[in-house]
């Protein structure tokens, strides 16, 4: 039997992670990061499917290709898209597989302009402020469903 997919899809900059700001976004990397997730997803009995872009437009047909694949969940940290894409949030709407919002930091602790969420308005819940420990509790909720 074929294991449920799960998609982890990753905004603009994420693939500077560890780099830069290491006081907002941790010392880990974003392969770091997908390691032990593919670890914990093998634990779960998930296979994932992670993917990083800087541009809007292949985020959106990602979510699309989701849809398609047949995946079970979404993991998605659109980063700065998230407070101003409303393609992203057509997108997800527009897809039926659940869409689970994160964030290493939390959004609502920074400034104004990260409080709003186009992401937040069609996610079946948001996982933020944990840093990269946020993908893992993600993971485990994708599992959990
Ligand atoms: O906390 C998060 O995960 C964010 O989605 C990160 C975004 C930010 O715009 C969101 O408000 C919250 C920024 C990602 C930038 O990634 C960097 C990686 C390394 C160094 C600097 C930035």
């Amino acid at each position: 039997m074929t294991q449920p997919l799960v998609y982890v899809l990753n905004g603009p900059n994420i693939n500077l992670l560890g780099t830069r700001e290491p006081g907002i976004y941790g010392h880990e990397t974003l392969a770091d990061i997908n390691a032990r997730l593919e670890e914990q997803a093998k634990t779960l009995g998930l296979t994932i499917k992670t993917l990083q872009s800087n541009h809007e437009g292949t985020l959106v047909d990602w979510l699309h290709e989701a849809q398609a694949e047949g995946a079970k969940a979404v993991i998605l940290n659109a980063a700065a898209y998230t407070h101003t894409s409303v393609a992203l949030l057509d997108a997800t709407k527009a897809i039926t597989v659940p869409v689970i919002e994160v964030h290493l930091s939390n959004p609502h602790k920074r400034e104004e302009f990260r409080h709003k969420s186009y992401i937040g308005m069609a996610a079946l819940g948001t996982i933020a402020g944990f840093g990269a420990q946020s993908y893992a509790l993600a993971l485990q909720a994708a599992a959990a469903l």
